[in-house]
């Protein structure tokens, strides 16, 4: 199984991380671009989104999104609810309440 360390640096990772540890104070723009996701390659950011969805469902629901600095580095905490709706108001463009791989490869390419 690939991990988050084999596709993204380490460094990169904990700086992301550590960026965002009060409560409501995650962006996931900026988290994206700490993590160095804007330039990696479609195929890449594929194998970081099946990671995310542990469910492997095919999308990141809520419960995800929530788990989405723990999905990078058991040292990430859990995003609040607020942090978790206003990713999905940016983000879930059809409104479904879930974020589709597009709509994730979008998220980064705006960020
Ligand atoms: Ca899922």
């Amino acid at each position: 199984m690939t991990a988050m360390t084999d596709i993204l640096a380490a460094a990169a990772i904990k700086e992301a991380v550590e960026e965002f540890t009060a409560a409501d104070s995650f962006n996931y723009k900026k988290f994206f671009e700490l993590l160095g996701l804007k330039n990696k390659s479609k195929a890449v950011l594929k194998k970081v989104y099946n990671i995310l969805d542990t469910d492997q469902s095919g999308f990141l629901k809520e419960v995800e999104l929530g788990h989405m600095m723990k999905g990078f580095s058991p040292e990430g905490r859990s995003l609040t609810e607020k942090e978790i709706k206003d990713m999905l108001a940016d983000g879930d463009k059809n409104g479904e309440g879930k974020i589709s791989l597009d709509e994730f490869i979008t998220m980064v390419s705006e960020s």
